[in-house]
């Protein structure tokens, strides 16, 4: 992405700056100031025309595919409330189906604790912060069944160690 947005970038500073040239070139053959300026704004307003028209197709089509729908809440099919105390978990679902699109609710009734969704193999899947007096919101849709667990990955206290849960995700 990166690589074509450089490219493209160059591409149009060559053209613009074949355009310079060009239009400088141009200016030193007439003599006549006033003619030049002509011939030189003669296209602008066409040109001004599709960058406008550019703009707004390249507006819509790359804002289509944001996620503002889903942070909207739309496309949820199961909201789980997970509420971290020392040292423990209290889920309000603690299963779900593969495939279904889960909003996990996550907040705190005392101190910062870290939501940490580890698969059966312990491989870590995906985080987000617990925070006394905010609900942190983080979708998620599990691909594989089996039994998750839920570490806190925020240093807590003495027992944040023993600070698991686990939610299990069944075939569909
Ligand atoms: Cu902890």
């Amino acid at each position: 992405m990166q690589s074509t947005a450089w490219y493209t970038s160059l591409v149009l500073i060559l053209l613009l700056s074949a355009i310079f040239i060009f239009v400088l070139r141009r200016s030193r053959d007439s003599g006549d100031a006033a003619e030049v300026a002509r011939r030189a704004y003669a296209p602008r307003s066409k040109l001004f025309a599709l960058a406008l028209a550019a703009g707004v197709i390249i507006t819509v089509v790359t804002l289509l595919p944001w996620p503002h729908q889903l942070q909207a809440g739309a496309g949820i099919d199961r909201v789980v409330e997970a509420t971290a105390r020392q040292w423990s978990w209290s889920l309000s679902e603690d299963r779900a189906q593969v495939g279904e699109r889960i909003e996990f609710k996550v907040s705190s009734e005392d101190v910062n604790h870290g939501f940490a969704l580890y698969d059966p193999d312990m491989q870590l899947v995906t985080q987000i912060q617990a925070m006394p007096g905010y609900i942190n919101r983080l979708q998620h849709t599990f691909e594989k069944p089996g039994e998750y667990r839920i570490l806190c990955l925020e240093y807590c206290g003495l027992a944040h160690h023993a600070m698991t849960a686990s939610f299990t995700v069944s075939p569909n």
